[in-house]
């Protein structure tokens, strides 16, 4: 039992210690050069990446032009319909960290701007490396170690 729970521990140490470096965030400053505005076309634009937990979605803009308004559901996105808001950002330089998987919905709240394509759609999947248990240096013929505290038991056991 302890033994599970030290090699639970460690699993969750190494996937966090990988996790963290190979996901390192990247940051995506939406419609990259152009920024948030009414001139790149979003559905593309989120079409070229590919968004992970982990990542920060920033939007640059002026802010006497532009907001962010962050809805909650598709229909709402669809009609933009700001009125349902879950989050607004009018600082011209928002960051925004992905923290689960799923569908962001950010649109513009300026009148006509998300009509006229001013919205975008972050679809953030979970791309961590889980292939991260590679740390098979010892045989899995190791009888249990009666201290049970070992850290060469803790490694996955081999089926
Ligand atoms: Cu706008």
């Amino acid at each position: 039992m302890e033994k599970k729970m030290v090699a639970m521990v460690m699993f969750m140490v190494v996937s966090l210690f990988l996790g963290c470096c190979d996901a390192a965030g990247t940051v995506y400053k939406v419609g990259d050069e152009d920024g948030w505005s009414l001139k790149p076309n979003y559905t593309y634009w989120t079409s070229t990446k590919n968004f992970k937990v982990g990542d920060t979605i920033l939007f640059q803009y002026d802010a006497k032009l532009h907001n962010v308004i962050e809805v909650k559901s598709l229909a709402d996105y669809r009609n933009c319909n700001k009125f349902s808001a879950i989050a607004t950002y009018n600082s011209g330089n928002d960051s925004i960290l992905i923290i689960t998987t799923g569908h962001r919905f950010f649109m513009c709240g300026f009148p006509g701007h998300c009509a006229a394509g001013m919205k975008v759609d972050i679809n953030a999947l979970n791309l961590a490396n889980t292939s991260a248990s590679s740390t098979t240096a010892m045989p899995p013929t190791s009888s249990p170690n009666p201290s049970g505290i070992a850290i060469q038991d803790s490694h996955v056991p081999a089926p």
